[in-house]
């Protein structure tokens, strides 16, 4: 490649500092380059995952997250002073029961020594027993019941 033709040559014999120089060393750069055999990049370790041992665990699909809340049975005892009609009226104030109904409950409960008024949550089972021990508490009447988590 003949470039002293486009070059100017100057009085000291060094070439001018023309465009044209760079475009010349850029080729030469180009032709250097691909005259090379290519040098193949750094080998890659490849990791894999470690050989199943046999102890894996696999967690099945829960059908239901979650369970039902525990709940709690108010079961009113018997005794041989409360008044059938007071237990009555405890039964269908407290347990929202109308009277034929609260007067079965009652009978259950004066003929098997105990019986279920309801069935609630924990918290309002538990405000259900303290108001029938006020009301009989406060009639002077021995009447006890008490919350047990149903089976
Ligand atoms: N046994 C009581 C009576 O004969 C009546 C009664 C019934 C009392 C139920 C308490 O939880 C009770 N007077």
């Amino acid at each position: 490649m003949q470039r002293t033709g486009i070059l100017s040559l100057e009085c000291d014999g060094t070439v001018s500092n023309s465009p044209w120089t760079v475009v010349f060393e850029l080729v030469d750069r180009m032709i250097f380059m691909a005259s090379q055999t290519p040098v193949p990049p750094p080998a890659v370790p490849v990791v894999r995952p470690a050989d199943d041992d046999g102890g894996s665990v696999v967690a099945e699909r829960k059908l239901q997250k979650t369970k039902p809340p525990q709940m709690y049975q108010v079961v009113m005892l018997n005794d041989d002073y409360t008044p059938m009609e007071f237990v009555v009226v405890v039964i269908q104030e407290f347990f929202n029961k109308d009277r034929e109904t609260a007067t079965q409950i009652m009978l259950k409960i004066h003929l098997d020594g105990k019986g279920i008024c309801g069935v609630y949550s924990r918290d309002v089972a538990a405000t259900k027993v303290q108001q029938v021990q006020e009301a009989a508490r406060q009639a002077g009447h021995p009447l006890q019941c008490l919350s047990e988590p149903v089976e």
